[in-house]
């Protein structure tokens, strides 16, 4: 090559590098390569005409469509004087009088206060709703038609979302750290905060509207009682500005002993007087700021936070006078049955429901529970948690993992999708057949008109907010099922992947397969046959299988595979802790038997013998010897289909996901030699041959330390 070739090389690398580095996450807006559809895209959207008094959000609307229009088909969007043919006309019955003219009101009705239609009426692109948040929800639905190249010829959709709260947590700290977030540090830049407004609040608002995110928990459970403090609330409130238009709520998490910690008095005990009056100030103080806050998210009685049980009431007494001062600002309560305790003797994964059930129909009307979506702790693989059906009279909110504290962390891809869905669809039978997790949440199941989910965010300041590229796929999928629950997984990833990447059929396919194998493949080599929660001491990174002997036994690894001579696998079953007993019937019977267990959940309920015959007709010992290594070989196929798009992705992506790969293979087989090497001390038995020998001794394996690993 001379050296000017050299040159021209680099400078074309690094534009392209600098172009794609993910910070533009699905909203890339590049040109449609599709020669006739773009035709057609130019051909409809002469012009486009919004209500001439825009709102913040219409105008926010319309702005997103001109930079979408401008990267898409390369053409300014002209404001049009009237409407005539081909124009993309967006607004409401009252905002807009061609809306109005086309006397769609009824068809609008049913479409409640996100929802909206787009439709084609007379040449013409209509996107229209009942209040202008659902329009720029249409609008990003309309945009999505395009960058995912459809036809917009004829387009008669209506869309409303399945659940009315649909909010992110953020673990963030107030001085910037991020509990279990492996993306950097947090995007709340509290010191420069209120005078500072980072452009990243706007984007970051921006990504959450186009998938319809309406509520953002700016900070962590394990909460600091300092944000409710005036101070604080000035940065909270500039906050909540910024992110108005863009039909996002903001909330805070409450710590419980506030009253005492900021507000000088001797107790928080929800009963007392002046703590409820304590509450009720502060929270019309917060509504003074914020006329639309949303609300408080509390982690009250669990791993050390102060709760109502410190003063022997209960999770009701507590929820309720939280809910009591806010319920005349339309506030609510996001209370989490995330509750166990070290001094309970009680299985950990029977805590949350022997606490909660009872207090079923206790709870004030503005008050969701917010339940993790299985009993122990996001583990790979849960079951779903008995509690989903058990509180009919209780708004039963989801609370899913979108961070990867036990799957991987920042380094593994793991599109999470799958694991969502199979939550989501798992039938509790708590009103016979059919009475899926997705009912319970989406208030269909018990009528419930206050529902929710809600996801622990990945986002951090990271150029590309997720740290994995793959992670934003998380955050994607999490806002398009909130929205929507019967969407597939597949349809979620391939449309992620078409606004990510390319539209092209050989780069779909490739990635469609590489994420709906991912979730599965960190299972297999982390945690197969329902086995959970034998991850690294503390910051849960890497295997850590052996981890006994701690000041809290349900934070160690023997409390859950209880390992022996004979076996592995916490018997749950009425033999053991009869946790089965928590589910309905049909699900207990299932969970509870040996025979009708599915394999995925098999150690998550019983104590299984070493010997036992596996539906693959392998002993439970080589299918599980051989579980750890199809992991392993997941990676690698993974790892061989993401290197065929080469060619097809720009450099600085593709050479970052590549690297991660890297990482998630060599990790993935330190897990797999790791935990048998470890299990084989108990099991007694070889490994089979044809599995690759582990590197290093179970000695090197247990003396490993990370002192500093990430999120912790
Ligand atoms: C925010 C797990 C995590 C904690 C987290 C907790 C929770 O225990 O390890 O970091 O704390 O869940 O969800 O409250």
């Amino acid at each position: 090559m001379t050296k000017f070739k050299v040159l021209l090389f680099l400078l074309l690398a690094f534009f392209q590098a600098k172009a794609e580095d993910g910070y533009d996450l699905w909203l890339r807006y590049k040109p449609v390569d599709n020669v006739s559809l773009k035709a057609e895209y130019v051909q409809a959207l002469k012009a486009y005409s919004a209500a001439t008094d825009k709102s913040p959000t219409i105008q926010v609307a319309v702005d997103e469509l001109s930079i979408a229009i401008k990267g898409l088909l390369g053409v300014e969007l002209k404001s049009a004087d009237q409407v005539g043919e081909q124009t993309l006309v967006l607004g409401t019955s009252a905002s807009s009088p061609y809306i109005a003219s086309l006397k769609l009101q009824k068809s609008l009705d049913p479409l409640g206060d996100e929802g909206y239609m787009i439709t084609t009426k007379k040449g013409n692109v209509i996107i229209a709703a009942n209040t202008d948040i659902g329009v720029l929800y249409g609008t990003f639905h309309f945009l999505r038609l395009l960058q995912t190249q459809q036809s917009i010829k004829k387009l008669n959709i209506t869309s409303t979302p399945n659940v009315k709260l649909r909010v992110l947590n953020h673990w963030d700290n107030l001085d910037r750290t991020v509990e279990r977030g492996y993306a950097g540090f947090s995007l709340w830049d509290w010191h420069r905060l209120p005078g500072y407004i980072d452009p990243r609040y706007i984007d970051y608002a921006r990504a959450n509207a186009s998938i319809g995110i309406n509520g953002t928990v700016l900070t962590n459970v394990n909460a600091n009682a300092l944000v409710l403090t005036p101070a604080y609330l000035e940065k909270v409130k500039v906050l909540a500005n910024v992110f108005r238009p863009y039909g996002l709520k903001v909330y805070l998490t409450a710590r419980f002993s506030a009253p005492i910690e900021i507000g000088g008095l001797k107790t928080a005990d929800p009963l007392n007087t002046e703590v409820q009056q304590w509450w009720k100030d502060k929270a019309d103080e917060i509504y003074n700021m914020i006329p639309d806050f949303g609300g408080f998210l509390v982690k009250a009685n669990s791993e050390g936070q102060p709760g109502p049980q410190n003063y022997g009431r209960t999770h009701a007494d507590g929820a309720n006078m939280m809910a009591a001062a806010l319920k005349p600002h339309g506030g609510v309560v996001m209370w989490r049955a995330f509750v166990y305790s070290n001094e309970e003797p009680d299985d950990r994964a029977k805590q949350a429901y022997n606490d909660f059930k009872p207090l079923d129909g206790k709870f004030d009307d503005n008050v969701l529970v917010q339940v993790k979506n299985g009993a122990i702790d996001f583990q790979p693989r849960e079951p779903f948690h008995p509690l989903f059906g058990a509180m009919p009279k209780t708004p039963m909110m989801m609370e899913f993992q979108i961070t990867q504290e036990y799957l991987g962390q920042g380094t593994h891809l793991a599109y999470l999708s799958p694991m969502y869905k199979e939550c989501l669809d798992a039938d509790t039978y708590a009103k016979g057949k059919g009475s899926t997790v997705a009912k319970v949440v989406d208030g269909s199941l018990n009528n419930h008109r206050l529902t929710g989910i809600a996801g622990v965010s990945n986002i951090g300041t990271e150029r590309n907010w997720t740290g994995h590229l793959f992670g934003q796929s998380n955050w994607y999928a999490f806002g398009r099922l909130a929205w929507s629950h019967g969407l597939s997984s597949e349809e979620i990833a391939k449309e992620w992947i078409r606004m990510t990447f390319s539209n092209q059929e050989d780069v779909i396919n490739p990635i469609t397969n590489i994420m709906m194998a991912s979730h599965e493949a960190v299972v297999s080599y982390m945690t197969p046959f329902g086995l959970h929660h034998i991850m690294g001491w503390g910051h849960h990174y890497g295997p850590g299988p052996w981890i006994a002997n701690k000041h809290r036994a349900d934070w160690t690894s023997v409390y859950y595979h209880k390992a022996d001579k004979n076996g592995i696998g916490f018997d749950r079953t009425a033999s053991g802790s009869n946790a089965v007993a928590q589910y309905f019937p049909e699900v207990a019977s299932k969970f509870g038997s040996l025979e009708e267990c599915p394999e995925k959940f098999l150690l998550w309920f019983h104590h299984v013998p070493w010997t036992y015959k596996m539906k693959s007709g392998k002993e439970l010992w080589n299918a599980m010897c051989y579980e750890y290594q199809h992991g392993v070989e997941e990676v690698e196929n993974m790892q061989q289909k993401w290197q065929s798009l080469e060619n097809e992705i720009d450099a600085g992506r593709f050479e970052q996901v590549k690297s991660f790969l890297k990482i998630q293979k060599k990790e993935a087989e330190w897990w797999r030699d790791a935990c048998l090497l470890y299990f084989q001390t108990f099991s007694g038995k070889p490994i089979p041959e044809d599995i690759p020998k582990a590197s290093q001794t179970l000695e090197y394996y247990e003396g490993l330390t990370f002192p500093f690993a990430p999120g912790n």
